[in-house]
């Protein structure tokens, strides 16, 4: 109940939402951003690059991020947002960046678009990203893919779903039958190197590997159990903070490259059904390519 105190100041009790309000809030955010980006594919206007002509962006998704920004706001004013259009490139800009928002009790980490190079040549593997970290914790993921129509949804200690079922990471235990995915961001001098050795060495122990371009829903799959692991070096927040979530709360693990518990600064990342982690941060040791330097 609200009071009145003696300076006459109507004190209001603080309204607090339940934790299925902001993941209410999350999804359809999701599925409104992820809708416009989809009715815009095959229509980018101007192309427009970052570090490197593989670094790309489009007034997509500058303008779907904007879009996310103002409907998160309009539910929660006062909490912060870290969107990848909002920091400079680089991943020193995006440290930053993340040790600024960890200042805040409820700070939303989005990608509009990851999978921004799909998304401008028409290859239909792309996604919205949306996760919550409440006091440093991821609370909240969702993870949309417009072209399937699919939204993967996780609450920290509640488990994940797609449309409603629980996910669930594969059962393989053998790294010589498993479907493996991992990616390559556009930084050649160091992310591509390292990519390519762990590529090396992993490829001839396994069935096969995957390469889609989008961190998020490579982790999504992993969650779904499409795909039994995923590694990748030279990552953001932004890129895989809400599929960490989906793989955790589907029986999975994440750590870093070198077999570390992840925090939302981890940018080297192992994410699996937990059965062939060790195999993978194993793998890329010995190819000197978690990205950790000695
Ligand atoms: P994006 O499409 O949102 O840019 C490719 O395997 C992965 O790397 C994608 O998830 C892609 O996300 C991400 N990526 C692209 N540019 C990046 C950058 N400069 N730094 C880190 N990750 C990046
Ligand atoms: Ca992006």
């Amino acid at each position: 109940m609200n009071s009145v105190n003696p300076d006459n100041r109507i004190e209001r009790e603080p309204y607090v939402v339940s934790g299925k309000g902001y993941t209410a809030v999350a999804i359809n955010v999701a599925a409104k951003a992820g809708e416009w980006i989809k009715s815009r594919q095959g229509q980018v206007k101007q192309l427009g690059s970052k570090t490197s002509a593989q670094d790309l962006v489009t007034e997509v998704d500058k303008g779907v991020e904007q879009m996310i920004r103002r409907l998160i706001l309009t539910h929660y004013p006062d909490h912060a947002i870290l969107g990848e259009e909002g920091v400079e490139p680089g991943a020193e800009a995006a440290k930053a960046a993340l040790a600024e928002g960890r200042q805040h009790e409820f700070l939303w980490i989005v990608d509009p678009i990851d999978g921004t190079t799909n998304f401008v040549h028409g290859f239909p593997f792309y996604c919205v990203s949306i996760a919550l970290v409440v006091k440093g914790e991821l609370a909240v993921g969702v993870i949309y893919d417009p072209v399937r129509d699919e939204m993967f949804v996780a609450e920290k200690g509640k488990g994940a779903y797609m449309h409603g079922i629980p996910t669930k990471v594969s059962a393989e235990t053998e790294p010589g039958s498993s479907l493996i995915a991992m990616g390559f961001p556009p930084d050649r001098t160091f992310a591509q190197p390292m990519n390519m050795a762990g590529l090396q060495h992993i490829l001839p122990q396994i069935r096969g590997i995957r390469a889609g371009g989008s961190a998020a829903l490579h982790l999504a799959y992993v969650a779904a159990g499409r795909v039994d692991g995923y590694w990748e070096v030279g990552l953001s927040p932004w890129d895989c903070a809400a599929g960490v979530l989906l793989v955790l709360e589907s029986g999975g693990k994440v750590t870093d490259t070198l077999g570390n518990p992840y925090d939302i600064g981890t940018r080297h990342l192992v994410a699996s059904n937990g059965k062939i982690q060790d195999f993978l941060v194993n793998s890329l040791q010995a190819a000197e390519a978690t990205g950790f330097t000695r």
